[in-house]
């Protein structure tokens, strides 16, 4: 027999009603399990205190292959295949192991960082994930999906086969994805790519505050720190997380980083690698996306004025956000920060010719102090 539990989940913020749910239960203090198709683990909230509950619902993350629930026919699609061996040779002769996901449909075998995704506003798309070997998801960071299809093992389940994820960006932006599982190290390792979402017109075009406007060329630029103990290939997927609840094994607990890229181009050849090194005309109008892949914050100095236009995927005076933002400029030289994970969008229009340096100092996140320095140019012809 099953009894009923009534949850309070939240407060409606309008009529401060609360909203009330409704879960069946077993009637014992254990994990419950809602027959629903998926079959996903449901914890009551004043369960969660308890040491038990807490391990199951923090520690034990589900292993699962759902059916996509509410699957509708998709606008676009993507495939990624985990990969597990993606060697970048530093420039001191030492080769450093990747993981990431690779696109079956591509000529292009283990990249490192994974391939991009590039969407359209509105368009609903699936990105089916073959974790192939071991656990895995697929985060897509920014957007806004459905728990199920959210990519966060924690809140539903890690992939250990095949699983695609159904979602719609709402909001023409940067973004990106990765796995997040034991994410402190999986991401790391290199699980992850950009996400791009552009405004219905398509490529070649983004939002400024309530304007589409046209720009000629396009820089996605992703500084990371890497330390290379973590990229050792015979450590354990799960390293980290095995601190749950309080066992006795290796964990993470240093990160002392000795190389530094931009996307995937370990510094210095980032001053000349065409994969990062921009080349423009003058009188472009020039758009760079920049996400901070490090675990470090990362000062940036543009040596042209920067328009930015948006943060964090969210356009600055926009329709959504136009009452409390608007674009604004940095001057050239003046330095700007982003933490762990942040995006900013900035366009730029080079006035004069030549080849210019783009400096990023990554400081540590608490101390402040710069321990580490990528550097990619402009040249303006
Ligand atoms: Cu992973």
């Amino acid at each position: 027999m099953t009894d009923t539990a009534t949850t309070e989940v939240s407060a409606d913020p309008v009529t401060t009603e609360p909203f009330i749910c409704t879960i069946p239960t077993d009637g014992a203090n254990q994990l419950r399990t809602l027959s629903d198709e998926a079959g996903l683990p449901v914890v009551l909230r004043d369960d969660i205190a308890d040491e038990r509950h807490f391990e199951a619902f923090g520690c034990k993350v589900r292993d699962a292959n759902p059916e996509t629930p509410d699957r509708v026919v998709p606008d676009i699609t993507f495939v990624r295949d985990v990969h597990t061996g993606a060697d970048v040779t530093m420039p001191d002769g030492r080769s450093i192991r990747f993981w990431g996901f690779e696109d079956p449909r591509s000529r292009v075998r283990r990249p490192f960082p994974s391939p991009m995704m590039r969407v359209r506003e509105g368009q609903v798309v699936h990105t089916t994930l073959n974790a192939s070997k071991n656990t895995h998801t697929i985060h897509h960071h920014g957007i806004e999906p459905t728990p199920h299809n959210d990519g966060v093992g924690h809140t539903s389940f890690e992939v250990d086969d095949v699983y695609t994820y159904q979602w719609r960006p709402t909001s023409a932006g940067s973004y990106f994805y990765h796995c997040h599982k034991n994410t402190v190290l999986h991401f790391e390792l290199g699980m992850y790519g950009s996400l791009i979402v552009d405004p219905p017109e398509g490529e070649g075009f983004v939002r400024r505050g309530n304007d589409i406007v046209p720009y000629d060329r396009e820089a996605i630029w992703i500084p990371d720190d890497v330390d290379p103990l973590w990229h050792d290939p015979e450590i354990d997927h799960s390293l980290g997380m095995n601190a749950c609840p309080f066992d006795q094994g290796q964990h993470l607990l240093h990160f002392r980083p000795t190389y530094f890229l931009i996307s995937g181009v370990p510094h210095p050849w980032t001053r000349t690698d065409p994969r990062v090194a921009l080349q423009c005309q003058l009188g472009e109008r020039v758009l760079l996306r920049i996400l901070n892949g490090a675990y470090g914050t990362v000062e940036v100095r543009l040596p042209f004025d920067a328009d930015v236009i948006s943060l964090d995927g969210q356009v600055l005076g926009g329709p959504k956000t136009g009452r409390y933002s608007r674009p604004f400029t940095i001057p050239a030289g003046e330095p700007f920060w982003l933490s762990n994970a942040q995006r900013r969008d900035v366009l730029i229009a080079p006035d004069r010719t030549g080849t210019f340096s783009v400096p990023m100092d990554i400081r540590h996140w608490v101390r402040g102090d710069t321990h580490g320095h990528v550097e990619t140019t402009i040249t303006v012809s």
